[in-house]
This record gives C-alpha cells, structure tokens and sequence, in this order.
C-alpha cells in the first residue's frame, strides 16, 4: 500500500484529458487500492487518478458516513435525470484548504466498468451525484475553482502559493 502524491492547482498536469482504461488487471488493481489509502487518509470523499497525475479515466469514491462504501468507476459517463441543481460547498485535495460553493445537476444516470471490467449502471443523488461530477471533471482536465469567478480563483492561487512557501 501506498500514499500517493496528489497533485495541487495550478499545476498545468491537473488539465491534462484522460484517456480510456483498456487494461484490467493487477496494475489497475494496485493503483486503485492506493488511491481508496490515499482518500481515506485526507480524508477526502472522492479522488480522480488525474489528481495523482495518472491520466486514465479512472475514480473513487466513499460519500458514505461510515467511509465503508468505497466504489470505483472506471471509463465513467453520466447523464442528467432531470434539471434540478442546488449549491453544495465543494472543496478538492488539489486545492487544499478551500472550500466555495458551486451549483451542480443533483440526479444524474451513471455507467461505467468496476475495476474488473464489468459495466454497470447506477442514477445517483445529492453527494454522491454532485461528487462523481466533481471526480469526471477531473478526468478532463476541469477543477471545481473553474467554476468560480476569476478574482476568487487568483486569490486562491496567491494563496496556496503563500502556503506552499511556508511548508517549503
Ligand atoms: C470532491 O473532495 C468533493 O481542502 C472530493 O484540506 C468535495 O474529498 C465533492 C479535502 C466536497 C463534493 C463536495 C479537501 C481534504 C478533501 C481539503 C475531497 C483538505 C483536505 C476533498
Ligand atoms: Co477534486
């Protein structure tokens, strides 16, 4: 088992598009175990493998109160059940410390393959919905600050790069 090293905004790595997973098995296995070790050890609720600069389209996530519900989504799509959006506050492990408040669809329809390969199909509310559009929009390169106005993402960036300065 293994921390990984998460990358954190700007880093230009966290735009990189991802590709497909055509490849399942032991090395896939591996890398999901230490991203779910490396979520839970944040702790976080959710972690895209851009995140840990593995540019393939591959998420985990537990939203669950008990962190007993890990579920990973490999090659994931998702669309919208209906037009409902809310606020939720959203934060990221590659823009540690923040947290600011984004408006998101709240039902969405997801499929994509577990980490053997099979396909699988699930609709997903609230959390666990507003967290895997997070995780996807990883997987293209987006972050959540993307979505804020450009003067609370430069503060953002002043910031982080002030603290990075101080654990240097
Ligand atoms: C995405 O983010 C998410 O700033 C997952 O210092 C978050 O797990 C979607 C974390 C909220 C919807 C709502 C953030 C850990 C974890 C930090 C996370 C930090 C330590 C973020
Ligand atoms: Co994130």
């Amino acid at each position: 088992m293994a921390l990984l090293k998460v990358l954190e905004f700007p880093d230009a790595r966290l735009r990189t598009k991802a590709s497909p997973v055509t490849e399942f098995g032991p090395p896939l296995s591996g890398l999901v175990r230490d991203m779910f070790e490396t979520m839970y050890a944040a702790p976080g609720i959710g972690l895209a493998a851009t995140q840990v600069d593995v540019h393939q389209r591959l998420l985990v996530l537990d939203v669950s109160k008990n962190r007993d519900e890990p579920r990973v989504f490999v090659n994931p799509q998702f669309t919208l059940l209906d037009q409902e959006c809310a606020e939720n506050d959203e934060g990221c492990l590659s823009v540690p410390g923040f947290y600011e408040s984004v408006v998101r669809p709240q039902n969405i329809s997801v499929t994509a393959q577990n980490e053997h390969g099979e396909g699988f199909n699930l609709e997903a509310h609230g959390l666990m919905a507003v967290c895997i559009q997070h995780e996807i929009d990883h997987l293209n390169g987006k972050l959540f600050v993307d979505y804020l106005s450009s003067l609370k993402r430069e503060r953002i960036r002043q910031k982080l790069k002030k603290q990075r300065k101080l654990d240097a």
